[in-house]
């Protein structure tokens, strides 16, 4: 990487005046960066008011750096350091621009005042060093440095003293003969002349510096017309800052909401967007070492099979369809969340621009009418990779499911429920499973066989040729090795049964997942089932519906006992 000296040096070379912006942390760094300036200005005044203290040499040497080197870490820009007075005499330059330079900082700017410094633009106190010991100071800084690329800036505060033009040059000339590699010229008037004239009577190469504070009328052109090499717009961001701070809290204490404010500021996705919140997401996921598991939600069927839910599924797909005030999408993906899966993949078709959920990303399958679960499963192709769980659209479960489910170390892990010998008999065909070993029907005694994963042997929704066992849910759990399995047998089976009935399918493009599951099995791949009673519903009708409504109120209605109970 080159050193950012370098870079410094090499912006004065190759750019008309450039413009840098004062910062006092990353952030302002990253907004500076953003708006195309040319570095930022570590600036005392800033890092100051940042804890909250005067700007005169209150905070320490250390605390100055510490600040410098957010600042620096978080752009790619160069910086450069306000370094006051530099802490004290000739030692103390010393040793701070040992520890500048280490931390990779483009300059320091060292002004000609006595420790401890206050800011320019307070009137009283302005005593300036005498020029012999502040040409010590910069000798021992350009002694100190190691490298050659550090930029060490002298700050002529003769006219901000009020000891004149004279003074001003002469100490000018007195700082570049002791090998500063640019000046600094501050001035406090209202209007660019003093500084024009300083400049044009310098008549020096090295690098001209203005900061143009108190005569702001002034352009970058006509400085760069007047000679300056850089201009330091140096505490604007942080009064702007201040003021919007402040109209926000006015706001909120007037009005008692942050409703009528929230247009006004800027959103979370922008706060994420200045930390870099993506780059590391995509980090994350390159250096998981396969913890990563990612979703994929198939949910583009219209769900003309539903008679009695076709009214509330005219303007929605069916996994927009809120119980207990909450979209069963949105709850699956809280479920999701909360096992740590954030990565979530909806294949939507039918009404898929109306289907949103935190964080999902929504694959539009265009053939959604003449395909089914399994086409839309494998329609997302690429982007599945790695571990994946498959969650029916018109599911909602238990998370404690789904985090049993992660633990199972089978390539294929289907979710089974014994219980649903119970149901009432229904006009949907059931996906139904057979599984190795006697039958144990719900009700049986005490069995310890916790995290026991049956090989499956039979999956279908009409005639197993055995007795059935349990129920697939609409969940599964595909390790690498897994996945890569169902792409193949996907890619296999449409050469294979193309223009044909597959399994229980019309054709294969309208198979179920469960068909495809089927195809696995009889080439002698295993697929696993992890059994479970209870705990996980479809919605496929009114009732469902109305079942789950009662599950959520009696929820919320035991959570209000409890926290009454406690309270
Ligand atoms: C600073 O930003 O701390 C400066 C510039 O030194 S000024 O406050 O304008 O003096
Ligand atoms: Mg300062």
């Amino acid at each position: 990487m080159t050193p950012k000296g370098v870079l410094l040096r090499e912006a004065f070379r190759s750019k008309g005046i450039l413009k840098i912006v004062g910062a006092h942390n990353g952030l302002g760094a990253k907004l500076i960066e953003r708006h195309g300036f040319d570095g930022v200005w570590a600036s005392g005044l800033e890092i100051s008011s940042a804890y909250g203290l005067p700007d005169a040499n209150i905070l320490t040497m250390t605390e100055n750096l510490d600040a410098a080197r957010a600042i620096n870490e978080a752009t790619a820009l160069p910086v450069i350091c306000d370094c006051d007075t530099g802490y004290g005499n000739a030692s103390n330059v010393k040793h701070m621009v040992k520890r500048y330079e280490a931390a990779g900082l483009a300059a320091v700017v060292i002004e000609d005042k006595i420790f401890p410094k206050v800011n320019s633009f307070v009137p009283g106190r302005q005593a300036l060093a005498a020029v012999e010991e502040f040409v010590g100071r910069i000798r021992a800084a350009k002694e100190a440095q190691q490298e050659p690329h550090l930029m060490v800036f002298a700050r002529v505060e003769a006219l901000i003293a009020g000891w004149g033009m004279e003074e001003a040059l002469q100490r000018a000339h007195a700082y570049l003969d002791a090998g500063a590699d640019g000046i600094v010229i501050h001035s406090k008037t209202p209007g660019p002349e003093e500084v024009f004239t300083f400049a044009k009577r310098l008549g020096r190469n090295a690098p001209l510096v203005a900061i143009p504070t108190t005569y702001y009328r002034v352009t970058a052109a006509e400085l760069e017309q007047a000679g300056f090499k850089m201009v330091i717009y140096a505490n604007q961001g942080l009064r702007a800052s201040i003021r919007a701070v402040e109209t926000t809290l006015e706001a909120i204490q007037g009005t008692g909401t942050t409703e009528g404010i929230e247009g006004k500021i800027a959103t979370l996705q922008e706060v994420f967007d200045l930390q870099g919140m993506k780059a590391m997401k995509e980090d994350e996921k390159k250096f998981s070492g396969g913890m990563n598991v990612q979703a994929v939600i198939p949910a583009a069927r219209d769900h003309q099979f539903q008679p009695d839910l076709q009214e509330l599924l005219k303007a929605k797909p069916l996994c927009m369809l809120e119980v207990g005030g909450k979209t069963i999408l949105q709850r699956q993906l809280d479920a999701l969340h909360s096992v740590g899966i954030t990565d979530t993949l909806v294949i939507g078709g039918h009404l898929h621009e109306r289907i949103r959920g935190e964080g999902a990303r929504v694959l539009y399958n265009p053939h959604y009418d003449k395909t089914h679960c399994a086409h839309s499963i494998l329609f997302a192709g690429e982007q599945l990779k790695g571990k994946t769980v498959v969650a029916y659209s018109d599911i909602l479960f238990d998370r404690q499911i789904l985090a049993r489910l992660l633990g199972s170390p089978h390539a294929v892990t289907l979710v089974i429920d014994r219980a649903y010998q119970a149901l009432p008999r229904r006009e949907k065909a059931l996906d139904l499973v057979a599984v190795e070993g006697p039958a144990v029907s719900s009700g049986s005694p005490r069995r310890l066989d916790l995290d026991v994963y049956k090989p499956i042997r039979h999956i279908g929704k009409r005639s197993l040729g055995v007795p059935p066992t349990h129920e697939f849910i609409g969940m599964a759990f595909l390790r690498e090795e897994g996945l890569d399995a169902l792409k193949r047998a996907w890619a296999e089976a449409r050469v294979k049964f193309n223009g044909k009935p597959f399994y229980e399918a019309r054709s294969v493009e309208e198979a179920d997942f469960t068909d495809l599951i089927r195809y696995l099995l009889d080439g002698g791949f295993e697929v696993f089932g992890m059994e479970i009673d209870h705990g996980w519903s479809e919605i496929h009708s009114r009732d469902d519906v109305e079942r789950a409504e009662a599950h959520f109120r009696r929820g919320a209605s035991v959570l209000a006992e409890k926290a009454s109970a406690t309270a």
